[in-house]
């Protein structure tokens, strides 16, 4: 099946956060494909991946990168699909260094931001599926259902307080 969404992230030992972003997309049946795209270690790869992402027919991007966090920011410079930035929660400054490297675009550029980690890239699924639903009855109909399910879920842990 033709991918819609595109999960990209810097490097490997960012797939345990950005699984969770393919974990949402596959519980909501929308397809995507996911790939390691360093915006410092692959540059041209970048560069090119942001290019061809449109023709290619990818509809959103997810992005997720720590540190000084440059990819998020660098593949909404090459395309105008919308680009979602996942701020890895890094060793250092604990992923407030991700944050602000990706959320403080200049405008013109903009990249749309989700929180730190692990709540971060399960919305940045989320997300991109809003995104999609807007033209997709079914998707949009799956988002529904999933809401349903969490409030019920919630009620449930209510009453068995
Ligand atoms: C960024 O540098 C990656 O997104 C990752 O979060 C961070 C550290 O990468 P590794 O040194 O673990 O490969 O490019």
């Amino acid at each position: 099946m033709q991918p819609e969404v595109g999960v990209i992230m810097g490097s490997q030992s960012d797939w345990p956060t950005m699984q969770l972003t393919c974990d949402i997309l596959e519980e909501l049946h929308i397809s995507y494909e996911k790939k390691i795209v360093s915006a410092h270690r692959t540059p041209d790869m970048m560069f090119t991946y942001a290019e061809q992402a449109r023709d290619r027919g990818l509809k959103v991007i997810v992005a997720g990168a720590g540190g000084a966090a440059h990819l998020p920011g660098m593949v909404a410079a090459k395309t105008t699909l919308p680009v979602i930035g996942v701020p890895i929660q890094s060793k250092a400054l604990n992923g407030l260094d991700s944050l602000l490297s990706i959320v403080q675009m200049p405008g013109g550029v903009p990249v749309a931001t989700v929180a730190i980690g692990a709540s971060g890239a399960k919305n940045a699924g989320l997300l991109a599926a809003q995104i999609l639903s807007a033209f997709s009855p079914d998707i949009a109909e799956r988002l529904i259902r999933y809401r349903q399910e969490m409030e019920s879920s919630v009620l449930e842990s209510s009453d068995q307080l």
